[in-house]
C-alpha cells in the first residue's frame, strides 16, 4: 500500500499492527499467546464467530506442532485471514447502485468512483437517485461540475424510480461507460424503503437488460459489528455485490472485513479513508492482510 494511504490509515495500522507484530517477535508460541491473539481480534471488531473460526485452526496447527515460533504464527495466521477474503470481481463497464443506511458515506463514495473512473478516461454518468434530502442533489452536483461529470438529477419529493429511469435512458443515449447512481439512506428495518431499492434495480433490469449492475453497500467501518447486521438485511432485500467500507481513517478495527467475508460472504470492494476525492482505494486483500500484520 502506498505511504500515503497508510498514513492516512493509521489509527488502522498502529493499534493492531503494533500489537500483533510483539506476538510475532516472541521466541516461542504457547496457549498465552493464542489466548493474547483472540483477545486482539476481537478488539479489532473481527467478531466472536469468526474470531473462533481462526483460533480453532490455529490451535489445531499448534497441537500439530507446526507453531512453534512468533514467525511461525504470522505465516499461519496471514494465510487463514487471506483464505477468509473472497475477491471482488472489477469489471470495466457497468451500472452501480449505492445502497446503504443514513450518513454510511454513499454520496461521497458516488463523487469518488466516479473521479477514479473519470481519472481511468472513462465517460461517467451520476444519478441522483437521493430525492428525499433536499441537498442531496446539491452536494452531489457540486461534486459533479468540479470533476466535470454529468449528474441526471430529479427534483426533491420525485419518486427516486422516475429518476432511475431518466438516467437509464440519459445512459443508453450518452453513451457513457459509467453510470453511478446514488439513493437515499435507509435503514434496514425499514421493510418499504427495502422494497423500493429492489424496485428501483427491477427498472434498471428493465432499462438496461444487457448491462451488469453491480450493488454496493457502503458500511460506516466506525460501527463494528453493527455492519453485519445491516449486510444481512440488505443483501436479503438486493443482492449486494461488494462492500464498500467508509470512514476507514476514523478506526482501529480492521477486524470488521474478516467478518463481513466470513459470516456474510460478500467480498469488500473498496475502502474510502476521508473527506478528499482521491480517498478511495480498491480493496486488495493479499495488500491489506500483509499491512496489517507488518508493522
Ligand atoms: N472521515 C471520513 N468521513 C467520511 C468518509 N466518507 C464520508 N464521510 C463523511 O460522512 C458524512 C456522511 O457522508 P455522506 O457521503 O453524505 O453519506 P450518505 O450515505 O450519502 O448519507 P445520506 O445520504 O444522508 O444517507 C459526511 O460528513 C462525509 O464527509 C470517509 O471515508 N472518511
Ligand atoms: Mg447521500
Amino acid at each position: 500500500m502506498f505511504s500515503f494511504i497508510k498514513n492516512s490509515l493509521s489509527n488502522l495500522y498502529s493499534s493492531f499492527t503494533t500489537k500483533v507484530s510483539s506476538l510475532f517477535s516472541r521466541a516461542t508460541i504457547d496457549q498465552e499467546t493464542l489466548k493474547d491473539l483472540e483477545r486482539l481480534l476481537i478488539e479489532a471488531d473481527t467478531g466472536y464467530q469468526t474470531t473462533q473460526t481462526i483460533l480453532q485452526s490455529l490451535q489445531k496447527k499448534f497441537q500439530q506442532g507446526t507453531l512453534k515460533e512468533g514467525q511461525d504464527l504470522k505465516k499461519a495466521l496471514q494465510e487463514e485471514l487471506l483464505q477468509m477474503l473472497y475477491s471482488f470481481e472489477y469489471k470495466t463497464t457497468q451500472i452501480y447502485l449505492l445502497v446503504g443506511i443514513n450518513g454510511s458515506g454513499k454520496t461521497t463514495f458516488a463523487a469518488k468512483l466516479a473521479y477514479k473512473m473519470l481519472q481511468e478516461g472513462k465517460k461517467v454518468l451520476l444519478a441522483a437517485g437521493d430525492t428525499f434530502r433536499a441537498a442531496a442533489t446539491e452536494q452531489l452536483a457540486l461534486w459533479t461540475e468540479k470533476m466535470g461529470a454529468e449528474l441526471v438529477k430529479g427534483k426533491q419529493g420525485q419518486e427516486p424510480g422516475s429518476v432511475v429511469f431518466q438516467a437509464c435512458e440519459a445512459y443508453k443515449a450518452g453513451k457513457q461507460d459509467v453510470l453511478i447512481i446514488d439513493t437515499a439512506g435507509r435503514l434496514q428495518t425499514k421493510i418499504n424503503l427495502m422494497q423500493e431499492l429492489a424496485k428501483l434495480k427491477r427498472i434498471i433490469q428493465k432499462q438496461l437488460p444487457d448491462v451488469q449492475i453491480c450493488t454496493l453497500l457502503t458500511l460506516d467501518a466506525m460501527l463494528g459489528q453493527n455492519s453485519l447486521e445491516q449486510a444481512k438485511i440488505f443483501n436479503e432485500s438486493t443482492k449486494v455485490d461488494g462492500i464498500v467500507l467508509s470512514k476507514m481513517d476514523g478506526t482501529g478495527k480492521g477486524g470488521i472485513i474478516f467478518a463481513i467475508n466470513h459470516e456474510i460472504k460478500i467480498p469488500v470492494a473498496f475502502i474510502s479513508f476521508g473527506e478528499k476525492i482521491d480517498q478511495l482505494k480498491q480493496f486488495n486483500a493479499q495488500e491489506y492482510v500483509e499491512q496489517l500484520l507488518t508493522e
